[in-house]
C-alpha cells in the first residue's frame, strides 16, 4: 500500500519506462535522448522538492542579484539554476545550454560534450514564488546542426527542428508535461516512489475553448485587432461569452489551455513591440506541446515554430491554443492588416 493509501500498481508506466519503450521504437537510437529525459527529470524532482519546502527553508526572498531580464532574482531561481546545468552536463549528452539566467550560452566540457542543445526556463513565474502561486520549468531539446564544435548557432534553430520539448507545473501536484514529437503525455511525480508516473496519455487540445488568457491590464496597449478580439468574447451579442483566466505563470496558463482548451496570449504592446516572451525557452516548447496536442501558435503572423531566432533571448508575441480560437484572432489580425 502506497503512502496515499491507494494499492501501489506494481506495473505502473513511469517516465523512465516509457522513454525506454519509445527509444526502442527509433532504428538506431543510441540512449542519449533516454539519458538526457532522466537527468532532466532528476533536475526536476529536485526543484520540485526545493519549491514545496522554500517557506520553510527560508529559499524565499531576494538573492540580492539581477539576471539577463533585469527582474530581481529569487533564491529559488538561482537554485533550480544550477540544478539544470550541473544535471544537463553531468549526462554527457548536452553540448550547449540556453537558459533564461544566463545572458551567455554554456558551452559543455569537452568531454562531457554529446549531441544536444537544450534551452531551458529552470523557474518560470518566479514573480508567483512567495505568494504560493504555481510556478513552473520549460525545456526545448535540439540535436546539434552539424558535427564540428557547438556555437551559438546550434542554439538559433527554428522550433519546427525540435527533437522533444515540455514543461514541469509546480502546482498542486508537480506534473511534467513531455513531447518527442508523437504527440503529448503528462506524469504526474508520485511522492511516495519519488517517480514520474503516466496519468494523462495521448492528450489532446479540444478544437474550441471557453476560456481566454491575457493580462487585461496592458489593454490601452494592444493593437486594435487583439483589443476587438477580446472585445467580442465578453460581447454576448457576438457570439457566446468565456471565461476570462490569467495566472501570470507561463506554464500554469499553458496547462490549463491544454486541459480545458481556448487561447493563452501575450501580444505585442506599444511597450513591447516584440512582446514579453522569449522565444527559444518559453514560446518555441509551449507551442511545439499544443502543436502536438493538435492546437495552434503563432506570433500573430506566422506558425511560432517557423521563427528562425536571431538571438538567444530574444522575445515574440504568442497566441497559443485551441484551433479554431487562434484562427478566430488570426483572421481578425488578417483583417486588420489588409
Ligand atoms: P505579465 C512570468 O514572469 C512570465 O515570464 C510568464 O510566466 C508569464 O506568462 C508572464 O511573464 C506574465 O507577464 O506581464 O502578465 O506579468
Amino acid at each position: 500500500m502506497s503512502s496515499t493509501g491507494q494499492p501501489l500498481d506494481t506495473n505502473c508506466m513511469t517516465l523512465t519506462r516509457y522513454v525506454l519503450a519509445e527509444q526502442r521504437k527509433v532504428p538506431g537510437a543510441t540512449g542519449d535522448l533516454t539519458q538526457l529525459l532522466n537527468s532532466l527529470q532528476s533536475a526536476i524532482k529536485a526543484v520540485s522538492s526545493a519549491v514545496r519546502k522554500a517557506g520553510i527553508a527560508k529559499l524565499f526572498g531576494i538573492a540580492g542579484e539581477t539576471n539577463v531580464q533585469g527582474e530581481e532574482v529569487k533564491k529559488l531561481d538561482v537554485l533550480s539554476n544550477e540544478l539544470f546545468i550541473n544535471l544537463l552536463r553531468s549526462s554527457f549528452t548536452t553540448c550547449l545550454l540556453v537558459s533564461e539566467e544566463n545572458e551567455a550560452v554554456i558551452e559543455v566540457e569537452t568531454d562531457r560534450q554529446g549531441k544536444y542543445v537544450v534551452c531551458f526556463d529552470p523557474l518560470d513565474g518566479s514573480s508567483n514564488i512567495d505568494c504560493l502561486v504555481s510556478i513552473g520549468s520549460i525545456f526545448a531539446i535540439y540535436k546539434k546542426s552539424h558535427d564540428c564544435t557547438p556555437s551559438v548557432a546550434d542554439a538559433l534553430q527554428p522550433g519546427n527542428k525540435l527533437v522533444a520539448a515540455g514543461y514541469a507545473l509546480y502546482g498542486s501536484a508537480t506534473m511534467m508535461v513531455l513531447s518527442t514529437g508523437q504527440g503529448v503525455n503528462g506524469f504526474m511525480l508520485d511522492p511516495a516512489i519519488g517517480e514520474f508516473v503516466l496519468t494523462d496519455p495521448n492528450m489532446r487540445i479540444p478544437s474550441r475553448g471557453k476560456i481566454y488568457s491575457i493580462n487585461e491590464g496592458y489593454a490601452h496597449l494592444w493593437e486594435p485587432a487583439v483589443a476587438e478580439y477580446v472585445a467580442s468574447k465578453k460581447d454576448p451579442a457576438k457570439g457566446k461569452i468565456y471565461g476570462a483566466r490569467y495566472v501570470g505563470s507561463m506554464v500554469a496558463d499553458v496547462h490549463r489551455t491544454l486541459k480545458y482548451g481556448g487561447i493563452f496570449m501575450y501580444p505585442a504592446t506599444k511597450d513591447a513591440p516584440k512582446g514579453k516572451l522569449r522565444l527559444l525557452y518559453e514560446c518555441n516548447p509551449m507551442a511545439y506541446i499544443i502543436t502536438q496536442a493538435g492546437g495552434l501558435a503563432s506570433n500573430g503572423k506566422i506558425p511560432t515554430l517557423d521563427i528562425v531566432p536571431d538571438s538567444i533571448h530574444q522575445r515574440a508575441p504568442i497566441f497559443l491554443g485551441s484551433k479554431d480560437d487562434v484562427q478566430d484572432v488570426l483572421d481578425i489580425i488578417k483583417k486588420h492588416s489588409v
